[in-house]
């Protein structure tokens, strides 16, 4: 089977508060390998695709300004199990509720005004996977 890959995005909060590098830290500790890091200013018909399951819910134009608020690091990471396997590491998507020993549950700070502002994204399944890290990175295909 083909090494499988997921895509990862350090989102803004991330990359204000400085922990992109803690987030790379924890996904290089966990034995996967960068295959793609860079910093960019979302392109709004990227962010439009990436979101696109979620048009038309209450957080998503929320969730689309936040997004376009700062830099934001793409990273494509693989290894056997990324796609799952960065999920847990990401932890549950309200950091509220997110697991100490997770990205979100260890440095998030959010107490129920702002899940929007959870750290990381990290790609649900294989098809999305392959379809956001085309939207990220055009320059892989
Ligand atoms: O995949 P994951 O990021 O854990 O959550 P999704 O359900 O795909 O939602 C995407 C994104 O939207 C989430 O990371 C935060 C934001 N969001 C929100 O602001 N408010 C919600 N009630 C649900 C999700
Ligand atoms: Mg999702």
């Amino acid at each position: 089977a083909p090494i499988e890959r997921t895509l990862i995005l350090v989102k803004p909060d991330g990359v204000r508060r400085g922990l992109s590098g803690e987030v790379l830290r924890r996904v290089e500790a966990k034995g996967y390998v960068l295959a793609a890091v860079k910093l960019v200013d979302a392109d709004p018909a990227v962010l439009a695709q990436h979101y696109a399951e979620h048009e038309g819910k209450p957080f998503y134009q929320p969730l689309v300004e936040f997004m376009l608020s700062g830099k934001v690091l793409a990273v494509v990471a693989e290894g056997q199990g990324v796609i799952p396997g960065f999920r847990s590491l990401a932890g549950a998507t309200d950091p509220t509720a997110a697991a100490p020993g997770t990205i979100r549950g260890d440095l998030g700070r959010d107490w129920g005004l702002k899940v929007q502002q959870n750290l990381v994204h990290g790609s649900d399944s294989a098809e999305s996977a392959t379809r956001e890290i085309g939207l990220w990175f055009p320059e892989l295909g």
